[in-house]
């Protein structure tokens, strides 16, 4: 495969490179690709060195496959002009998440919809990726009607500068702002920009995608999203009411045999996800299992993930592997 990364200098850039490293993706020639600024730098890719080249050309190319994480406006521009010359872009913006002509995608879930004709593939938003993978199993088994979900995200899923401004704040240093007000030692409930009705669209992402990705318009979905200062990985506290009644040994047995989903779910010796042990790993680690006893058929749970790697880069070179091994590029 020719594969191009369209933001290959980025914080998901540079992680959907290890995965594809790791996962020993099938690449016969790579493209690194990022904005002017960056082109003729170089940079390492199994112990190769590679020349950062910009956009057109690398169009020219005409590469099979182009995995962008390069912010919404370069997908919204340019992913077109890829899947014009044939290649099948693989986006991870918001972008293209909820155009109807294009399909949101995680694996696990919904792969199965994915033709030849998709030549530009969205890749859900992180928080939204994590609560899917632990509620789809749970929504075929007994049906979701309502999801209450509180977001605790890390300052990794805002950039390169988030993570300079903790960092900074933690050691003292003064630097330039990610957020308007400190992270360090600090809870901020704004995520994303503020749309008309006073949720933000990190919150929004969590109600659209979901509904879009699990393919049900009925489910009812409403969200707070919260940044916290952790460096890697965002947690969820995620409260979901069904339609039929469920067993709890038996939620345990389903997302035990779900791929991707790891439980980490033992009380006796305090075992609950955290991000210090999510942080790198590509599944998504689900504890703190239990009923909520204030209303019928109503379950609480505690998700955690690397939002760059499951929520972002795992995601996407996923779908790349779906492609290449269903013969789709
Ligand atoms: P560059 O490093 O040259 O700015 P992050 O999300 O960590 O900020 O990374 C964004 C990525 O998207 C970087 O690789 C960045 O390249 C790239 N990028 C940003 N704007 C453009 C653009 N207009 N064309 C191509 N790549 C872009
Ligand atoms: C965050 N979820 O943690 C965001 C990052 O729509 O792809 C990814 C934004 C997106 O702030």
């Amino acid at each position: 495969m020719k594969v191009a990364v369209v933001g290959a200098t980025g914080l998901v850039g540079s992680v959907m490179l290890n995965v594809l490293k790791e996962r020993n993706f099938p690449i016969d020639e790579l493209l690194l690709v990022a904005s002017e600024r960056s082109v003729g730098k170089t940079m390492e890719f199994k112990g190769k060195q590679y020349e950062v080249i910009s956009i057109p050309s690398a169009i020219e190319k005409r590469p099979d496959i182009a995995l962008f994480s390069a912010g919404g406006s370069t997908s919204l521009e340019w992913a077109p002009k890829f899947a014009e010359v044939g290649t099948t872009v693989i986006d991870n913006s918001s972008a293209w998440r909820m155009d109807l002509t294009k399909k949101l995608v995680v694996p696990e879930i919904n792969a199965n919809q994915l033709t030849k004709e998709d030549k530009i593939i969205a890749n859900p938003n992180c928080s939204t990726i994590q609560m899917v993978m632990a509620l789809a199993p749970l929504h075929h088994k007994y049906k979701i009607k309502r999801i209450v979900v509180s977001t605790y995200q890390s300052v990794s899923g805002t950039g390169v500068k988030a993570v300079e401004q903790l960092e900074n704040e933690i050691a003292g240093k003064k630097g330039d702002m990610a957020y308007h007000y400190p992270i360090h030692k600090n809870a901020i409930p704004h995520c994303d920009v503020f749309e008309e009705n006073g949720y933000t669209k990190e919150e929004m992402k969590l109600v659209r995608e979901t509904q879009k990705i699990l393919d049900d318009r009925t489910i009812a979905v409403t969200a707070t999203a919260v940044r916290i200062p952790t460096a890697g990985g965002h947690s969820e506290a995620v409260n979901v009411e069904f339609e039929n009644d469920f067993d709890l040994t038996e939620v345990r047995q389903i997302l035990n045999n779900t791929d991707g989903v790891t439980l980490q779910d033992n009380l006796d010796v305090n075992v609950y996800p955290m991000p210090m042990y999510a942080n790198g790993k590509d599944d998504v680690f689900v504890g703190r299992i239990r009923r909520d006893g204030s209303q019928p058929n109503t379950l609480n749970l505690w998700v955690v993930s690397d939002n760059l790697r499951k929520g972002a880069a795992t995601n996407t070179v996923q779908i790349a592997e779906y492609l290449v091994n269903n013969g789709l590029v």
